[in-house]
């Protein structure tokens, strides 16, 4: 975890999402975004995600990032208690992945919750979707997000062989 002012607040449903959403915590770091992470589930642990949101409104956290596989109500669920923008990574389950992502971005108007893609890439994005919104704020973050993606440009080859 950064020791950093956190901006962003990590959660995920169980542990065994941790090693796909370290992705989006090392890019987050790689940013020198400071965020918290914790083991939080919409219903094993409900009582955490209160207590959790209530701290993320008194530190002004400015995003949350919550991750969830299967039946995933954890983003929603977060949305519905905060208006703090959360931000959803749909984790690899049984059925692929397909449940958590439409149960991650399937959210009836009024309650958003912005969904990423399923897995790894989804947890790296919403490191980055997070650093895109907060770089209208913070021009350092905007500063290492244009040479990021700069960077593209140089690494990515022209040719395929
Ligand atoms: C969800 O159930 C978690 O987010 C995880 O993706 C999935 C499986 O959890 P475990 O049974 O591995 O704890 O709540």
């Amino acid at each position: 975890m950064s020791s950093k002012k956190t901006l962003v607040g990590v959660i995920m449903g169980s542990k065994s999402d941790w090693e796909i959403m370290k992705n989006c915590c090392d890019t987050l770091e790689t940013f020198d975004v400071g965020y918290d992470v914790r083991v939080i589930s919409a219903h094993r642990t409900p009582k955490r995600l209160e207590k959790f949101i209530e701290e993320c409104e008194k530190n002004n956290v400015e995003i949350i990032i919550a991750a969830a596989g299967g039946a995933a109500h954890l983003a929603g669920v977060t949305a519905s208690l905060t208006t703090i923008p959360v931000l959803g990574v749909p984790i690899e389950s049984v059925l692929k992945g397909i449940d958590s992502l439409l149960s991650t971005a399937q959210m009836p108007a009024g309650v958003p919750v912005g969904t990423l893609a399923i897995g790894k890439a989804g947890a790296i994005n919403s490191a980055l979707f997070a650093i895109s919104i907060l770089s209208n704020k913070y021009p350092e973050i905007k500063q290492k997000l244009k040479e990021y993606r700069n960077n593209f440009e140089k690494k990515v080859p022209i040719k395929p062989f």
